[in-house]
Parts: C-alpha cells; sequence; structure tokens
C-alpha cells in the first residue's frame, strides 16, 4: 500500500469504526474493532470483486460442489492473500489497537467435519490464486460443527452459533434467491457471497452458500386468522433446513433432513448455473452447449443430488428430451470419492428420496433403467448387473449414480485411487478404466505456512532469497543445499524450539496444563475414529507409563503427548477412547513419578484455528490409521510443511510423503495393505495379547480399574472390541495389536535419534524441502488440466 492508501485505509477503519458503534474511539471492544476491520477490507476488495465476476460471467467455469467448506478465520488470511498483513498490523498498532486481540476475536467459519471440508476450503485458496475459473456451491449452517468441551473426562457438545452477530465475510445477494421444491414443502434459497482472494494477485473468487429461509416471510392470513403458532411453525421448518451442519463423517445419517439439506443446496446451484447460462451466455446459446462453459466437481456423494436435479431443470423447465439432458450431464460433472469404508457409502431409500423430491426419483429409476438395458445388451446377466445397479432393494446407491453418469471418478492419493480401481469399484473399473483417475491431495501454503508459521516463512525466503515460493511450493527443493550448513540447521530448531514455547503457553492458558517446551511434542489432531487409531496411541502410552513407573531413571527423552479432535456424538466407541485419553492424562500428568518425563493432553475444540498452532510447534506426526483406511489424509501435509517428522503407517499420502522425503528422514511402521489382505481371514488378535506381555499388560489395564475413575466398565467396550469379540466379529477389527510391537519400536527410534540436535534439524529441513508438491496448487491444476480442460485466462482450452 502506498502513503495515500494507507491513510485512507486508516481514515475508512476509523469511520466505520464509529458508524457502527457511536462510541468513542477508547471505549470500543475487541468485537467493534473487529468488525470495523472486516468491513474496511470487505470495502477495500469490492471493486476488485465486482470486476472479477463481471470478467468471468460467460466464460467457462469449474464448480465445485461441496456440502461443506471449513474455512476457519478469514481476517489473517485476507490480510495475508492481500499482501498488506504487516502494514495493517503497523497501523494499527500506530492508533493504539492490539492486533492479535482483534484477531482473537473472530469466530471460525467451521461449516465442515474435518478433511472434506478443510479440503474444500484449501481448493478454493488455490484455485483463485492459480487464477482458474472456480466457483464454489455450498451450504450456509446457521450451526457449524458443535464445540466441543471436556467435563470430567468426557466429551459435551455445544452448539456453535457462528452467525450470532453477523457474519463479516459475505454479503446477501437477494435478488438471485431461488425457490426449492421438496415434496411437501417450498422454500426460498438465498445466497450469501464470500469472497475468496488469490494470493496477491487480484482475483477475487466466489463462494456461494445457500440459506434456506421461508418461501413467503410470513403468512399474514394465518397470523390474522390468530394461527400464529402455525405461521411461526412454518418459517421455523424453513429454516431448519440449513440450521446445523451433521456432526457425523464417515457415518451414515439416514436423516431425511440431511438429505433435503444436500437437494437444497444442489437444487438452487444448478438453478443459478441455468439461470445464468439463460442470461450471459451467448445469444444463439444451446443446451449442447453447456458443457463447454460448466464442469461440476461433486465432492464425495454429497452433492449427488445435483445429478437428477440438472436433468430435472432441463426436461422439465427447458424443454429439453431426457436423453439429451442425460448426455449434457454426462459431459458436466466428475465425482471425488474421499474414502473406502463401506459404512461411509451414501445409501438413501427410497422413500427419503421420494419425500424429498418425487420428479428426481422419478429421473434416477429412469436412469437406473437405462443402464439395466445398456448392461443386458452387453450380455451380463440380471445377477452380475447387481453391484451396478442405481437402485437396488429400494435403496438409492449414491457412488453408482455419479460413477455411471459422470465422466471422470477420482480418489485422493496413489494407494486410495489403486484401492478403488481394484477392490471398492473395481467392477465399475473393468467398465470404465478410462473414467479412473488419481489426484493427491494437497493445502494451502499461504494459510498453514505463511500465515500459521511467521517465523519458518521468513527463515524459508531469507534461505532462497525470495518469496517466489509462495507461489510455486516445488521451489523449496531450494532448501536442501543447506543440509550440511550447522548454522542453517540451528536456526531452524530454534523456530521450533519458539513456536513449541508459544503453543506451551497457549496450553497452558486454554487447558491448564503445564507442560515442558524443551519435552518432544508428538501430536496426534483429527476427527476420532477407530480406523485412525488414536487408542493404539494411548496403549502405547500407557505402555510407557508403566515401563517409566518401574523403572524412573530410564534412559528416556521426556515427551508431550498431544490429542485432540471430535467424535461424531453418536458414535458411542469414539467417545470412550476420548474418555481413555483423558483418564490416562489425569493418572499420568499427577504421578509425580514420571510427570518430568511424559505427559498427556487432551487439547479442547480442536479446529482449524487451534491447528494453526499445533502443526507449527510438532517434532512428531502422528498418521497411525490402519493401512488401506486413510484415504489420504491432509494434516500429514500440514505437520509435513512445518517441519515435524511422520510417525506413521503405509498408508494414504504418508506413502507419498516417505517416496519424496525418505523413510530415512521419518519414521514409518505397521503392517502394509497387503499384509493385511494376507492374514484378514486369519488373524486372531488373542494371539498378539498371549504372547507378548507388553500387550497383555496394556490390555489389562483397561478393565483392571487403573484408569477407570470408579466406573469398572468404562472401558469394557474397547476392551472387548480387541480380546473378547462379541457377536461373531473376530475382534480388533483395525490391528491395532498386531502393529503394537512395530509402533513401539518407532517410538523407540523416535526417543533416540531426538537426541541428535543436528541431525534431527537435518531430517526436518528435508521434509519440508520435499513438501512443495502436497501444495493444493499442484492438485487444483492438475484437477484443471485433467479434468476440467480449464486453462488460466478465459476458461476455455
Ligand atoms: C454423510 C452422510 C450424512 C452425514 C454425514 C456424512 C459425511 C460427512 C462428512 C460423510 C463423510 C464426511 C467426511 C469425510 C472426510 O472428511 N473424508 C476425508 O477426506 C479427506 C480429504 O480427501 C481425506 O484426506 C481423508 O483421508 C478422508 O477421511
Amino acid at each position: 500500500m502506498d502513503k495515500l492508501k494507507k491513510n485512507k485505509f486508516v481514515d475508512n477503519y476509523i469511520e466505520n469504526l464509529q458508524r457502527i458503534t457511536l462510541k468513542s474511539f477508547e471505549d470500543t471492544s475487541d468485537r467493534d474493532r473487529y468488525k470495523a476491520l472486516s468491513d474496511t477490507i470487505m470495502e477495500l476488495i469490492n471493486e476488485e470483486w465486482r470486476e472479477c465476476k463481471r470478467k468471468t460471467r460467460n466464460q467457462r467455469k469449474a464448480y465445485y460442489f461441496s456440502a461443506e467448506f471449513l474455512i476457519g478465520r478469514s481476517l489473517g488470511n485476507n490480510l495475508i492473500n492481500l499482501g498488506i498483513y504487516d502494514e495493517v498490523k503497523e497501523l494499527l498498532d500506530e492508533i493504539g489497537i492490539d492486533f492479535e486481540s482483534i484477531e482473537n476475536y473472530e469466530d471460525d467459519a467451521a461449516l465442515g467435519n474435518g478433511g472434506l471440508g478443510r479440503l474444500a476450503a484449501c481448493f478454493m485458496d488455490s484455485a483463485a490464486s492459480q487464477n482458474l475459473n472456480m466457483y464454489g456451491y455450498g451450504v450456509r449452517y446457521r450451526e457449524g460443527i458443535f464445540k466441543q468441551s471436556i467435563k470430567n473426562g468426557f466429551q459435551v457438545e455445544q452448539g456453535d452459533s457462528w452467525l450470532k452477530d453477523g457474519d463479516a465475510w459475505s454479503i446477501r445477494v437477494d435478488s438471485d434467491s431461488k425457490i426449492v421444491k421438496f415434496r411437501d414443502q417450498q422454500v426460498k434459497a438465498v445466497p450469501f457471497d464470500m469472497p475468496v482472494l488469490g494470493y496477491q494477485n487480484g482475483v477475487v473468487n466466489t463462494l456461494r452458500l445457500w440459506q434456506s429461509e421461508p418461501f413467503q416471510e410470513f403468512d399474514f392470513q394465518k397470523f390474522n386468522n390468530y394461527e400464529y403458532d402455525q405461521a411461526v411453525s412454518e418459517k421455523n421448518r424453513a429454516e431448519d433446513i440449513t440450521r446445523v451442519l451433521y456432526p457425523n463423517d464417515m457415518q451414515r445419517a439416514g436423516k431425511l433432513l440431511r438429505l433435503k439439506q444436500q437437494y437444497f443446496f444442489c437444487s438452487a446451484s444448478i438453478q443459478d448455473m441455468v439461470d445464468k447460462y439463460k442470461k450471459y451466455y451467448p445469444e444463439d446459446l444451446k443446451f449442447e452447449d453447456f458443457a463447454k462453459y460448466h464442469i461440476i466437481q461433486l465432492n464425495d456423494t454429497h452433492p449427488i443430488m445435483a445429478i437428477p436435479e440438472l436433468i430435472r431443470v432441463l426436461v422439465d423447465e427447458n424443454g429439453i428430451f431426457f436423453e439429451d439432458a442425460l448426455s449434457i450431464a454426462r459431459k458436466v460433472f466428475a465425482f471425488t470419492n474421499h474414502t473406502v469404508l463401506q459404512e461411509a457409502l451414501e445409501k438413501w431409500s427410497k422413500d427419503i428420496v421420494q419425500e424429498v423430491s418425487p420428479r428426481c426419483m422419478e429421473i434416477i429409476e429412469k436412469i437406473n433403467d437405462k443402464l439395466v438395458k445398456e448392461f443386458k445388451a452387453k450380455g451380463l446377466s440380471e445377477e452380475s448387473i447387481d453391484p451396478y445397479r442405481i437402485v437396488r432393494y429400494d435403496q438409492v446407491h449414491m457412488a453408482n449414480l455419479a460413477i455411471y453418469v459422470g465422466f471422470s471418478v477420482n480418489g485422493v492419493a496413489e494407494i486410495h485411487t489403486k484401492i478403488l480401481k481394484g477392490e471398492t469399484f473395481n467392477h465399475w473399473y473393468k467398465c470404465y478404466p478410462e473414467k479412473f483417475n488419481n489426484k493427491t491431495n494437497g493445502i494451502t501454503p499461504r494459510r498453514w505456512l505463511v500465515y500459521a508459521n511467521r517465523d519458518l516463512s521468513d527463515f524459508i525466503s531469507r534461505k532462497l532469497g525470495n518469496e517466489d515460493w509462495k507461489y510455486n511450493l516445488d521451489l523449496l527443493k531450494g532448501l536442501e543445499k543447506y543440509k550440511e550448513d550447522d548454522e542453517t540447521l540451528n536456526e531452524l530448531w530454534d523456530i521450533k524450539q519458539k513456536k513449541k514455547r508459544d503453543l506451551a503457553k497457549y496450553i497452558l492458558d486454554t487447558e491448564g496444563i503445564k507442560i515442558d517446551p524443551e519435552s518432544i511434542f508428538d501430536i496426534q489432531v483429527k476427527r476420532i475414529h477407530e480406523y485412525k487409531r488414536q487408542h493404539l496411541n494411548i496403549l502405547h502410552v500407557i505402555y510407557l507409563y508403566h515401563k517409566l513407573k518401574a523403572n524412573p531413571d530410564m534412559d528416556f527423552y521426556p515427551t508431550t503427548f498431544i490429542f485432540g479432535g471430535k467424535a461424531a456424538p453418536g458414535y458411542f466407541r469414539a467417545k470412550g477412547i476420548i474418555k481413555l485419553i483423558n483418564e490416562v492424562a489425569r493418572v499420568v500428568n499427577n504421578d509425580s513419578d514420571v510427570n518430568k518425563k511424559m505427559k498427556v493432553v487432551f487439547i479442547q475444540n480442536y479446529r482449524v484455528s487451534y491447528g494453526e498452532k499445533l502443526f507449527p510447534a510438532a517434532d512428531i506426526s502422528e498418521q497411525i490409521s490402519t493401512a488401506g483406511k486413510e484415504a489420504s489424509g491432509t494434516g500429514n501435509m500440514k505437520f509435513m510443511l512445518n517441519g515435524a517428522l511422520t510417525l506413521g503407517t503405509l498408508d494414504g499420502a504418508n506413502i507419498e510423503i516417505y517416496d519424496r522425503a525418505g523413510e530415512e528422514n521419518n519414521f514409518r511402521f505397521g503392517a502394509t495393505v497387503d499384509e493385511l489382505n494376507q492374514i484378514a481371514s486369519t488373524y486372531n488378535p488373542v494371539e498378539y495379547y498371549r504372547k507378548d506381555p507388553d500387550i497383555s499388560d496394556v490390555v489389562d489395564s483397561l478393565v483392571s480399574g487403573e484408569f477407570n475413575d470408579n466406573d469398572s466398565y468404562m472401558f469394557l467396550d474397547i476392551y472387548n472390541e480387541l480380546v473378547n469379540p462379541q457377536g461373531g466379529s473376530r475382534g480388533d477389527q483395525y490391528y491395532l495389536l498386531k502393529d503394537f510391537a512395530s509402533y513401539k519400536k518407532a517410538h523407540e527410534r523416535i526417543n533416540e535419534a531426538y537426541r541428535d540436535k543436528l541431525d534431527w534439524s537435518r531430517k526436518m529441513l528435508i521434509n519440508i524441502a520435499n513438501a512443495g508438491f502436497f501444495s493444493s496448487d499442484r492438485t487444483i491444476l492438475n484437477y484443471a488440466d485433467d479434468i476440467w480442460k480449464i486453462d488460466k485466462e478465459d476458461g476455455l482450452k
């Protein structure tokens, strides 16, 4: 910013502050100051945003349809992308305002569960930064993912009313409202547009989130007839649709309201696209050309109602024949899968789909009939068609619909795509090998490094001599030339130490637990799920505790084990794992025999803005899912980019991390997918329990009372799942006991390696230097080149 603009910025800011508060400057609160600052920024970008919208309105675009966008905070990130973070901080300082406390005032926009939602947000950032025409469509939940606190060791959920004092970063566009029709209800979909700023390139893309409102603001007829209750309840029923985000990741929630949410935003978005197509695109427009201008990327199966909805709008509202509409759809839709867990693949009962949109159900049946005919014509028997059927046993298989109609199906890491092709969707792969492709996930380096870790970011720019790496993360490779330079390695160590001290202070303030910044920070943060195996981690902590307790002078480098993550409210066992971690933490942290050498912390309410403090401070990144179960993981990439070493299985993108940064610079352990497949039918966890005294010791501690906090059945469920299988299951579905010994050894290697400070720093450096591939800039360009065929300029290739 030049001087003139600076003055104007400050003037505008003060003006906004006064306009919204009527208070004298000294009396304004952090909240006032935050709101005025975000308003000032929105005004600053307004012109460029409108210009970008105008310029691209008749260009080819990719539309990212996602039920979740896990954005986090916007203030700092927007300032970074505008390139005025330091200046604004300074300007505020000059007028006596502490930037950090304003920044901390902002609530996370937590409109997602975890990885899939955060990926969508990283993609938005990267598309804008790469000057790609990408438009996001989603839901404006009035409540995001619940807020978690821990009471007496248990997870307690609270609502997340992030909109309670307005939303600084979006603009309501009433004129683009749509009507969405369900079988028994009609509502108004009102769009709220959020600007998505590219990194210092003047691009402003749009994320459009739909909010559900009553079709008629208030039924005055009813009101006048004293049917006040009914009028109010209809308003509520409309608002219910986008009231809250469903907090179950990886588990189906076969709830009518969830499907209504999905259909709601798909219908509004499709209508929006078709309306604009008619309005802005060529005069002689033909619907056959629709696919020339629109690609829809479906973020998992959640937005799949967009497929029948597009066909419905073309056929019923624009006079296109069904066959023609279907062939248009076949050129428009591309599908990304994010899981191979059977329980997570969406199936909806026909009744529910019918109740949401009878016409869409009819269209789905027609597509299914066509599929059956086509496969029969190919010579397939009734029976062998079964796994392909979109409608089967009165259930709609969403993935089958997406794969049959879509022209592209992608997984999110090499191994994941391999499993999709070879197992999960092997039958489909055999029919349409050309549809399948891989797009390994990525993360935006702006939020996860430039913003979250300023010290490391400055260090990198200093070492590389410029900031080009922020646009092209592959340039980090240049850091490798310092791998024998002790001074550089020491600097890197010191930066990590500083971040660890910052985190230690934050944890003391928020969790009330004192941790040693000199200890190894070993961190596992992600949603709580059995396949992610937080319980493997805590069982190992118990093992260490027992060992250290028996031998307090044991040669052991002090370690702090940090956990964080939310459990789906209905996922009983995941909640048990949280309770277990907290009980172990209580016992260990209060035991003066060991608590100088080890501490255990469960941080409350892990979310994007907490992650920004955790990733920079980590020494060890725990990525310990059962091989074959974690599609990709993206936390692993955030840790790597911030110089943590991976302690992980051969799963998801971990494999690609080792490929690039070297196994010798990380700590790989555990069985491979092939090994697990081989033993799948013979595996007996009880054998491991009997043969390995370390295992029986920790497993027994689940039911011995040691951590039970006066209810001796507290951890019986976890114990049973491991070694006392119920109801025909073989037990230990996720192979904890199989991998335990290998995990233990990997920890021993870590504890040894950390003592060599220079060598550890070298490993950090090599990890950072090879993290370039995991930029979501690379991922999004891969989508643009291979799937969307979209170019940087006008979108047309
Ligand atoms: C479905 C139906 C009803 C209610 C909820 C859901 C639902 C919601 C969220 C199902 C799944 C999710 C989230 C899935 C998810 O986050 N998957 C993760 O995606 C990441 C990005 O690709 C991967 O890195 C992770 O490996 C994968 O687990």
